[in-house]
């Protein structure tokens, strides 16, 4: 019987789809795993086979828990609102709702084929009104909850109200909203003209939008925003809980930006004939600035202070004198974004106010001045300057020509700042002579002592946007009222739907595209919100909704929820590191203070992805030409015959040009397939070539349409078959590691399916294995093998156990096992990673059950001890042969079989024995 593995994987998922293998219940009696994975947009490109990586990896681990008598969910669904499948739908002219439906058919397509063992009767689709439902309720959730800071803790906000009512205190709607968790603000935001959307900071790199590569600009409007800051400190803490990569905790813990210092006031200098306001009269400053500084211990170093140019004293403090200075640089300032600001280092720019505070120690005038390297969105956007402490102050004091105290005994400053703390102060009064460690806290006593200011800390994460005027994501459910007040919507009236629009561009005003559906937006009690949320919004909370799909009563039921309880393993890219892995970890956290979940972290654990690159190839053709010069022949002359045979007279400067990875073979181009590519544009191609090949040269890049290097898994499947392309995957290499596609070495994969095959069947006699009993030797193989798959696939190490089946199934064909006994747990080990194969052998062994719920092999350490022993064997110290024994055989029984041996008689040359030395597990000696 062959291996026709197209007619096998087709009939097995056939199979497990009407038997509804995967279906998982809530109702059991066996312990829960929670296997989960990033779910995809569903993007009109497909899948390529960088995106099965991680899904493959989470599929082997959920079939190997499986086997290991656990209940595994193990779920799919699709993030399909969104941007990128609204930018998508514009592209392409048809409505979002129609190419998500359209697309997401297409990845079910795609991800069946690989044979994944996901239970899709528990798909969640985030642009289904059925669940969308929950994201609005949710929504109301935050809306409707304050963070109490005694106890450190997210509670309804009808609490908050009546503490203030036991006070006599009526909040008003907008006190209200500087406590509501979902609340909204006038803010600066990040707003792309182009997008026609605002975006949040993790959604903007290098100040163009992630997406497109779009400018980015910051723009005052009001927006919703989720008050993620007040749980840094906890997000903070759970890091130390869970099992993530240390890189992406360190990236959590940097975008978190946690920083002890003090907050102190310096008091402005009540003017001296330079300030004065309009009419000429002294301005009075009863103001003090404010600044957050990290180095409480520096204070006796401060020359000069900082303000943001956008800093509201900067107007009042600022001289005539100075006017026309700090109104054309805050013009300069206003037109570069917060990025540039805080990226730049070289250039120092900055404008004199004129105005000085002072020194709230030594009582000294100190000049104020803005700079662009302050920031209005941190701590107080306004700072001490202690040039010999700070590189920028350092920079920036020495660009103005502003003193620079030195306050670090024996630290040399003429060059630059110190920042280092192995300091001893000098020239600070009280802290004179003290370490880095006691100056803070004495400094830090000293400010609250005489009331200059408090201890503080400061976050560098901001509150999070959640606005989009966009049309494809979840509308919130809020009413604006006659006067223009939130009126959130009962639950009972939820889901809010999402109107069908036929256009979907921008409303009026920087408004949305469901600010045009006038009748969907106007109704009696007033204005429906016309901003959508952002993607984030839907995938914060999907993990609890794969647990109880269907329920309509409630978002997830908690008896539910705390059965399958946290995630056990979440697979998925790095590049969700600050944005969605910390919004569904603060959504978590709010969701169990509120008590409708028993757990404040979703993800035990997380394992992320490396990426696959794709492996471009290139052809070179001579500028300005259709000719085309093999790889290794750029450069070189050609010769007499070339020139007459192809007509090509010159080689010359080359453009590199990507070719399609699909018409090379390895690097040999495939010259009548590339003819006939992007409208036969080559059709009249020339060729020079190397020994008569085309040889493309090669880069590995991302894996992209544009770059023609895409591969997709559905051809890799249709030549090899699933159960080879899943193993193929896994054998590139670490799953952590980012790799390129190669598809060459599948071959070798391929072949080692094939001889597994043939353990158990051979062409012509068919099936082959017998209830023969196990040799030791066969046993070990078995063995070795069941220790090495269960220790790689609890660590997630899956390279290597393909090796390990390779090593096993060549030891095996070279013992001609053919033993049930070691044939059949073989395959058990073998069903995660190619579950088509295992289970069609599992059948022919006589199995009537699935191999999907056969038990998983026990390791017996026993076959892996070694039993026996080959000792050297000396003759007067000289090892002349060598004996094996067991490793518990009788002293005596040895002694009688090696003197008994022909070559040990040899060299005792007929001597009597006069000693026999047996060192058990090492060596005999026998001496004469
Ligand atoms: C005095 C000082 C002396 C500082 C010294 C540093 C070193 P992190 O660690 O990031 O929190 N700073 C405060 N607010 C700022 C703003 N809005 N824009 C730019 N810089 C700001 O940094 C805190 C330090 O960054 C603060 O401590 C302050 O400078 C500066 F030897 O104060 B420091």
């Amino acid at each position: 019987m062959q291996y026709t593995f197209r007619e096998i994987e087709k009939k097995w998922q056939r199979i497990w789809n009407e038997t509804q293998a995967y279906k998982v219940s809530n109702d059991t009696s066996k312990p829960k795993c929670y296997v989960l994975d990033m779910f995809p947009y569903p993007s009109g490109a497909g899948l390529h086979v960088g995106h099965p990586l991680g899904y493959i990896a989470s599929d082997i681990y959920a079939r190997y828990k499986r086997l290991k008598g656990f209940n595994v969910l193990h779920p799919m669904g699709f993030d399909s609102f969104g941007l990128p499948a609204e930018q998508y739908a514009i592209e392409t002219g048809q409505h979002p709702a129609v190419t998500t439906e359209k697309n997401i058919a297409r990845y079910k397509e795609q991800l069946n084929n690989i044979g994944f063992c996901f239970d899709w009767s528990r798909e969640v689709k985030t642009s289904d009104p059925s669940y969308y439902k929950w994201t609005q309720w949710i929504f109301l959730q935050l809306y409707n909850s304050w963070y109490n800071p005694e106890t450190n803790k997210a509670e309804p906000i009808e609490g908050l109200i009546k503490q203030h009512t036991a006070k006599g205190i009526e909040l008003s709607e907008n006190e209200l909203m500087k406590y509501r968790l979902a609340y909204r603000a006038e803010s600066l935001v990040n707003w792309c003209e182009a997008l026609g959307t605002v975006l949040a900071n993790d959604e903007v790199v290098n100040g163009v939008s992630e997406r497109g590569g779009h400018p980015v600009e910051r723009k005052l409007m009001s927006q919703w925003f989720l008050r993620i800051t007040s749980f840094a400190e906890r997000l903070l803490d759970g890091l130390n809980r869970v099992d993530f990569p240390e890189s992406l905790k360190e990236m959590q813990r940097n975008w978190i930006g946690r920083s002890e210092g003090a907050e102190l006031a310096f008091k402005i200098q009540q003017s001296n004939s330079a300030s004065k306001n309009e009419s000429g009269n002294d301005v009075q400053h009863n103001s003090a600035i404010h600044v957050f500084t990290t180095r409480p211990d520096t204070i006796f170093g401060v020359s000069f202070m900082v303000l943001a140019p956008e800093h509201s004293l900067v107007q009042e403090i600022t001289t005539e004198e100075q006017k026309k200075e700090i109104t054309e640089y805050q013009k300069y300032v206003s037109s570069r974004s917060e990025r540039d600001r805080m990226s730049e280092t070289k250039k120092v720019t900055g404008a004199f106010t004129g105005a000085y505070a002072v020194h709230p120690f030594t009582g000294k005038a100190i000049p104020i001045w803005i700079a662009d390297y302050v920031l209005m969105g941190y701590g107080t956007g306004a700072i001490m300057a202690v040039p010999c402490g700070d590189s920028r102050d350092y920079a920036f004091a020495r660009h103005f020509n502003i003193d620079i105290p030195e306050i670090f005994e024996g630290k040399d400053i003429s060059e630059q700042a110190y920042e280092e703390k192995d300091v001893t102060y000098c020239a600070s009064e009280f802290i004179n002579g003290l370490n880095y460690k006691d100056a803070s806290a004495r400094m830090l006593d000293e400010i609250e002592a005489r009331q200059l200011g408090t201890r503080k800390i400061n976050f560098r994460m901001r509150d999070a946007g959640f606005s989009r005027q966009r049309y494809w994501g979840e509308p919130f459910p809020i009413v604006y009222d006659a006067n223009g007040t939130p009126v959130a919507m009962r639950e009972d009236e939820l889901p809010l739907e999402l109107p069908y629009l036929e256009t979907y561009s921008a409303g009026p005003n920087g408004k949305g595209p469901l600010a045009n559906a006038t009748e969907w937006m106007n109704i009696p009690t007033g204005v429906r919100e016309t901003d959508t949320m952002p993607g984030y919004a839907g995938s914060s909370w999907y993990y609890l909704r794969y647990m109880d799909p269907h329920n309509d009563d409630t978002f997830c039921s908690k008896d539910i929820s705390s059965y399958w309880n946290q995630v056990d393993v979440y697979v998925g890219g790095a590049e969700h590191a600050v944005g969605h892995l910390l919004y569904s970890r603060m959504w978590c956290k709010v969701l169990n203070d509120l008590g409708y979940i028993t757990y404040d972290e979703p993800y035990k654990k997380l394992i992320n992805q490396g990426m696959i690159g794709g492996s471009s190839r290139f052809v070179y053709r001579i500028s300005g030409t259709n000719d085309f010069l093999s790889k290794n022949r750029i450069g070189s002359s050609l010769s007499s015959e070339e020139i007459v045979e192809t007509g090509i007279q010159t080689s010359g400067p080359v453009d590199e040009i990507h070719v399609d990875v699909n018409i090379v073979d390895g690097y040999e181009l495939d010259l009548d397939k590339f003819r006939t590519v992007k409208n036969n544009e080559y059709a009249d191609a020339r060729f020079i070539l190397e020994d008569g090949k085309y040889i493309c040269g090669d880069a590995v890049e991302k894996m992209s349409k544009s770059k023609y290097n895409v591969v997709n898994p559905d051809d890799i499947i249709e030549q090899y078959g699933t159960d080879t392309f899943r193993m193929y995957e896994m054998f590139l290499g670490p799953i952590e590691v980012s790799k390129p596609w190669d598809t060459k070495g599948i071959e070798g994969v391929h072949r080692f399916l094939r001889k597994l095959w043939r353990l158990y069947m051979d062409e012509s006699k068919g099936y082959i294995v017998t209830d023969e009993k196990a040799s030791m030797e066969e046993q070990k193989v078995l063995h070795q093998t069941i220790k090495k798959i269960e220790y790689d696939t609890e660590n997630f190490a899956f390279n290597t156990s393909v090796s390990q089946f390779m090593i096993c199934v060549n030891e095996l064909a070279r013992l001609n096992c053919t033993k049930k006994e070691i044939l059949e747990p073989l395959l058990v080990l073998l069903t995660p990673f190619a579950p088509h194969i295992s289970e069609e052998l599992w059948q022919a062994l006589g199995n009537t059950n699935t191999i999907l719920d056969a038990s998983y092999p026990e390791l017996n350490e026993s076959y892996l001890i070694e039993n026996s022993f080959t000792y050297p064997v000396a003759i007067n110290g000289k090892t002349r042969t060598e004996y094996e024994f067991a490793l518990d055989a009788d002293a005596a029984e040895i002694q009688e079989t090696v003197l008994k041996d022909a070559i040990v008689l040899k060299w005792m040359e007929d001597k009597p024995l006069k000693k026999f030395i047996y060192i058990k597990g090492k060596m005999i000696n026998v001496v004469v």
